[in-house]
């Protein structure tokens, strides 16, 4: 296993993320935007939708309700291209060293146009679900997010508390609208540059007031012991893949998506 260095450590443990710089080349951030603008222009049927039991409706592959901005759930269901991005080589350390046992629970883009609103201030799991024992850090949902466009400070860019992973007190996060939160610190980077934050740490997405378009996609980990099922049981859709795409990924990638050889899911 590659020993990720002590800098790298000390502030994934201090902040709640970290930025690695160059992760993709430009080539093959073009490659993956030229996969998902396709994707992001279509209709999905969600045929699956009808199979779910009565209740509140899932999420639909393509949610467009957030004005100027388009997000996908599941990518490796909608295309191949995306699967090397499940075990990215310098990817791969950080999850074994600071997940612990990673499986891949969820995937999306988000592509924001000019005037996308702020998102919401949200942590994905609470501050008990980011522990340091023994020497290990142990993340228990990890986000791994590819800069695909630049992520410059009005691009929309993801913004951050740092240490709020660990932190004691809450706020009504949804009260404070972007940087009004207290601490709130933007997340900026180039083109090919990987944000990796604890589940932890409240985040949300800036507003975009630049032209063009800012596409990152998300890669979320989690634990093993994790029950991926149980967390949103109307979304396991785009949560699993069937062994059909499975089939496809090399060992490495079926090893980290093992948990749906243990799951009954047909739709
Ligand atoms: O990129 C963004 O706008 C933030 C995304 C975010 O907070 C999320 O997907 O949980």
């Amino acid at each position: 296993m590659t020993e990720i260095c002590i800098e790298d450590r000390f502030l994934f443990d201090l902040q709640g993320f970290i930025v690695l710089r160059g992760v993709l080349s430009q080539e093959e951030c073009g490659e993956l935007l030229t996969a998902l603008r396709p994707l992001e222009a279509q209709d999905h049927p969600d045929e699956w939708m009808q199979s779910l039991e009565p209740g509140p409706p899932g999420r639909p592959t393509r949610e467009t309700q957030i004005p100027h901005q388009t997000r996908l759930n599941g990518l490796p269901r909608l295309s191949a291209a995306f699967d090397r991005l499940i075990d990215h080589p310098r990817i791969l350390p950080y999850l074994q060293a600071f997940v612990g046992e990673p499986q891949l629970i969820n995937t999306w883009s988000i592509s924001k146009e000019q005037d996308t609103a702020a998102g919401g201030w949200h942590r994905g799991v609470p501050t008990t679900d980011f522990s340091y024992k023994d020497g290990e850090i142990r993340s228990r949902m990890f986000n791994i997010v590819y800069f695909l466009t630049d992520n410059g400070p009005e691009d929309g860019c993801v913004v951050g508390i740092p240490g709020s992973h660990k932190s004691s007190f809450d706020l009504a996060w949804r009260n404070y609208k972007g940087l009004d939160m207290p601490g709130a610190t933007s997340v900026t980077g180039k083109a090919g540059d990987v944000l990796l934050f604890s589940e932890a740490m409240i985040h949300d997405g800036l507003p975009k007031t630049t032209t063009g378009t800012r596409s990152n996609l998300y890669f979320n980990y989690v634990h093993a012991h994790y029950n991926v099922m149980m967390r949103e049981p109307r979304n396991a859709h785009h949560f699993y893949f069937p062994a059909a795409i499975r089939a496809r990924f090399s060992d490495q990638q079926r090893a980290l998506t093992r948990w749906m050889e243990l799951t009954r899911w047909d739709h």
